[in-house]
């Protein structure tokens, strides 16, 4: 077994009482300066072979080859998976290992990268209660500097329950009432959000020698209901359990403490799917034909 590189480790804290509350009510959290300098290198350094081995270009970036399957086998970026500081802040909110990892994405986000508008990433078909609990944290080790692409969080919002791009195509990424806009944080801050919550990132001009470095870790709550395992535009098992090998094959379960992060029995897909899972994901499949591209599409001008 490969060894994840060492990584100087922060201070491994979980969460206080208030951050857990806040998270509840709000629907999410922000720790500037989460990750280390050193670290964030790695990372940067990390996505830029990911990017120069990618086949396909920014829309292919999500395919079985390009995804997580790719990104979690690299040793810093890959590790991110298993952090200790934030897994220590993942128990506090989903229990000690009462959790299991979804996904991985990362990019370079360069000058002139389209906008993502409005949605909430939170897995469920179909979509009918949010009893259980789904977190993405967007880590930006370069930061945000209002550069290149916003976020945009819409508090609170993560106690509604929604199609995933219902808001999309009518909102844009236009500010909506008590949105927040996320264009400051320094380097290697780590935004933890209700994969409820409406979230967009908004294009912003740039410039070429600052590139935006994005990537983004999610995770599921064991509970009664099972999750849709990872993979696009259908959950397929069989890549989820690919990943979760590559995971371990990289060390990311750190000499077994973490190896529960990659357990996969949570996740159903298509062929374990129950009869309500699968007339929904069919439904979700032609209403992506009705509206390609829904995430991306530029407000028409009036
Ligand atoms: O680029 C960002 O800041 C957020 C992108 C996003 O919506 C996501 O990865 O789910
Ligand atoms: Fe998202």
């Amino acid at each position: 077994m490969k060894k994840t590189s060492e990584i100087d480790t922060l201070e491994i804290t979980g969460l206080s009482n208030v951050e857990i509350d806040l998270f509840e009510n709000q629907g999410y959290l922000i720790f500037p300066n989460f990750l280390s300098a050193k670290y964030c290198a790695r990372i940067t350094r990390d996505i830029d072979q990911l990017i120069e081995q990618r086949t396909g270009g920014y829309a292919d970036r999500n395919s079985d080859a390009n995804g997580t399957a790719r990104i979690i086998s690299f040793p810093d970026l890959g590790a991110l998976t298993s952090y200790p500081p934030m897994v220590a802040k993942i128990r506090s909110l989903m229990g000690a290992d009462g959790f299991a990892f979804h996904h991985q994405h990362a990019n370079r986000h360069e000058e002139g990268t389209t906008a993502s508008n409005w949605h909430h990433d939170y897995e469920q078909f179909p979509q009918t209660d949010r009893e259980q609990l789904m977190v993405h944290c967007f880590y930006y080790p370069t930061g945000l500097n209002g550069e290149i692409g916003d976020l945009l969080i819409l508090p609170r919002s993560h106690q509604s329950v929604m199609l995933r791009n219902a808001f999309s195509n009518k909102f844009y990424t236009e500010d909506l009432p008590g949105s927040l806009t996320l264009d400051d944080l320094p380097s290697g801050s780590v935004v933890i959000v209700h994969s409820a919550l409406l979230h967009a990132r908004r294009a912003k001009s740039g410039s070429a020698d600052r590139p935006r470095y994005f990537t983004d870790v999610s995770y599921c709550q064991v509970g009664p209901q099972k999750w849709p395992a990872y993979g696009f535009p259908l959950p397929k098992i069989w890549l989820h359990q690919q990943v979760c090998d590559r995971a371990l094959e990289a060390g990311h379960g750190r000499n077994q403490e973490f190896d529960f992060i990659y357990d996969t029995s949570i996740f159903y897909d298509t062929d374990t799917a129950t009869e309500e899972q699968r007339v929904d994901m069919e439904r979700m499949l032609k209403r992506r034909k009705g509206y390609p591209g829904v995430r991306e599409r530029i407000k028409p001008s009036t």
